[in-house]
């Protein structure tokens, strides 16, 4: 796994663990391998590196990557040339390195980041006009292209998903644009006020860290015959507002408060889809999220305060 220490990491490895054992399971990153539990063997790794990934994967007989180690879309507007640098080249050298060494599969996520201003808003299917505007986006939108030339080229099995926002009460995110909604359970379950960076009315595709997981292993274990896409699998469980989230929230804090002060996070919300068409994960392979807004909000709020 590469990007361990990030967001999605810690969570798929809960969901590794129903598969693999602990030993066979290699964790990189460039930083915070601390955070990660010592029953993984843990390797220092900059995915830009290509000799070194290469390496490793010989050294230690890898079969299967999960490529988590992206810089997101809030961070990657700050710093474009690194969000070039490690979602361009880190995913080339992960792909290269994978198709020339022979790894069985490769799981790279994708995000909605890849849509932009022009795509159809609502109900979005994978197939649309896309012109993603930041350099998350033309980076994530680029490595699709990517996966699906190396399938073709090399028969290298690469699969991914484009992830919506994410929430979990583990990790708190960081660097993107759909935070704001994790941010905000957070303090209300601790009995604070917040101040939102977007709009009451801006409406993103989202999701439960669980649901995510158990969705990319489904994805992972499904059939290759059965898969028609390659990095561009929609999903997504719901969709909601800051608004409609803050008003959620209040079933359980009812005293809870939001100010908006919308920030340059609100532009990178607009160009996004509002909704995603996810029947062709349903589809090719059995896509399905258990958790509605309501019981995400329970299930964070009660363990937050736990
Ligand atoms: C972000 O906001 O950058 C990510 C994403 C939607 O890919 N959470």
């Amino acid at each position: 796994m590469t990007g361990s220490a990030g967001q999605v990491g810690g969570e798929l490895l809960l969901e590794l663990e129903k598969k693999f054992s602990s030993n066979d399971i290699v964790v990189s990153d460039i930083n915070g391998l601390d955070k990660i539990s010592d029953d993984y063997e843990k390797i220092i790794l900059d995915v830009r590196n290509y000799d070194l990934l290469k390496q490793i994967i010989k050294e230690k007989d890898i079969k299967y990557i999960f490529h988590l180690a992206s810089i997101l879309s809030a961070k990657g507007e700050e710093n474009p040339k690194l969000a070039f640098d490690v979602n361009m080249n880190g995913t080339h050298n992960v792909l290269a390195a994978s198709a020339e060494l022979g790894v069985d599969k490769v799981f790279i996520p994708s995000t909605i980041g890849v849509f932009g201003p022009e795509a159809q808003k609502d109900n979005t299917p994978i197939l649309n006009s896309s012109r993603p505007r930041t350099m998350y986006g033309i980076s994530k939108f680029t490595a699709e292209y990517l996966m699906q030339y190396y399938f073709e080229r090399s028969h290298l099995d690469v699969r991914g998903i484009r992830y919506p926002g994410l929430l979990s009460y583990k990790t708190p995110p960081t660097a993107g644009t759909t935070d704001y909604a994790v941010d905000m359970i957070i303090h209300a379950a601790r009995g604070m006020d917040y101040t939102c960076y977007l709009k009451e009315d801006a409406v993103l595709p989202m999701m439960y860290m669980p649901d995510a997981m158990e969705n990319t292993m489904r994805l992972f274990d499904a059939p290759l015959k059965n898969l028609r896409y390659r990095g561009e699998y929609n999903i997504s469980a719901f969709s909601f507002s800051p608004g409609e989230l803050a008003e959620a929230i209040r079933e359980f804090v009812p005293a809870f408060k939001v100010k908006y002060k919308p920030d340059s996070r609100q532009k990178i919300a607009e160009s996004w889809p509002r909704s995603l068409d996810c029947s062709d994960g349903v589809k090719d392979w059995g896509f399905k999220a258990r958790f509605t807004i309501r019981e995400m909000i329970r299930d964070m709020i009660s363990n937050l305060q736990k």
